[in-house]
């Protein structure tokens, strides 16, 4: 059968491929060019300039993971603001949390979230969210026109940093979150791959222990369809009250009678949560957390 290949700079000398059953979407937006297709071991399949952004199989390691490290680290978060995620994944998540009063979300491709409610509604459900307020907008944009100290968490959930995303790995819109965040707030970052991208990993580090002066951690999960399998966060709290990520303050066992949920969780768990933070050795070395 038909195969597609993934190869990208981002991962030199390898490619990940998938069985292809049927192309469902191809098209090219104002930003990307996005494809829909259904893969014949990974469930729907959304891929945006040459990426795979993500499959229904293994969505929930990654929206869970990087929605739930934040948000149940810190007590009763209210304002949350995400960028990118236009499929609307990482909102469902969000949903979970009836603490939170405001989930403001900033998506540069709209099309990326017309193209969502329609292959993906599992993840754009999270669009029907009454405490959602949309906001098509570079993110980069969006942060320096936001009110200092406005939310409780910063979940980025963007695509890789090439293309419409390069600017937030940088230190100007690093700085622009810290400033958005209250005291104490915490950003939670999509950090690319251990093995395959230190030296991404070190700079961003290195800028948000300058920026954030609270504590900044690195965290990890298994996502198969991504790049070397693994995918990172970077995860740091502003300068105010300690946040303490290895022990989450607001567990999500406990938050689970509190909503209704439309959907069980599949990966994340306050295990789970504490084991993201133990890196291998050489990735102790490489980002000198210790
Ligand atoms: N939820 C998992 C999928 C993503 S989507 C990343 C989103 O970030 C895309 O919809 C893209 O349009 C948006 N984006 C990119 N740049 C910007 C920007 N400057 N401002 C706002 N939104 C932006 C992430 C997958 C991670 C893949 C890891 N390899």
């Amino acid at each position: 059968g038909k195969r597609l290949y993934f190869n990208n700079p981002m991962w030199p000398g390898e490619a990940h491929s998938l069985k292809v059953e049927k192309i469902l979407y191809q098209g090219k937006s104002k930003f990307q060019e996005i494809l829909v297709f259904e893969s014949a071991a990974y469930g729907k399949v959304l891929v945006l300039d040459g990426i795979v952004q993500l499959t229904e199989k293994d969505e929930c390691a990654y929206q869970e993971m990087i929605a739930h490290l934040p948000l149940c680290s810190i007590p009763s978060p209210k304002n949350v603001l995400v960028v990118g995620g236009g499929d609307g994944g990482v909102l469902r998540e969000i949903s979970r949390h009836s603490s939170v009063k405001l989930i403001d979300i900033c998506e540069i491709d709209e099309m990326v979230i017309d193209i969502s409610k329609k292959f993906f509604p599992d993840l754009a459900v999270g669009f029907e969210d009454p405490r959602v307020r949309l906001h098509i907008a570079d993110a980069a944009e969006f942060l320096r026109c936001a009110p200092e100290g406005k939310y409780d968490a910063i979940i980025v959930d963007s695509s890789d940093p090439v293309g419409p995303a390069q600017e937030l790995v940088e230190r100007p819109f690093l700085e622009s979150t810290a400033r958005a965040l209250r005291p104490g707030g915490v950003l939670c970052n999509m950090a690319e791959s251990m093995w395959l991208h230190t030296h991404l990993i070190q700079d961003m580090i290195a800028i948000c222990r300058e920026t954030f002066k609270g504590s900044v951690h690195y965290a990890w999960a298994n996502v198969p369809t991504y790049p070397s399998g693994v995918i990172g966060f970077l995860i740091c709290s502003k300068e105010g009250p300690a946040v303490d990520f290895l022990n989450p303050v607001n567990p999500i066992e406990k938050l689970e009678g509190a909503v209704k949920p439309r959907r069980e969780l599949k990966f994340y768990n306050s295990d789970i949560h504490t084991a993201a933070f133990a890196l291998p050795s050489f990735v102790k070395r490489e980002v000198k957390l210790l």
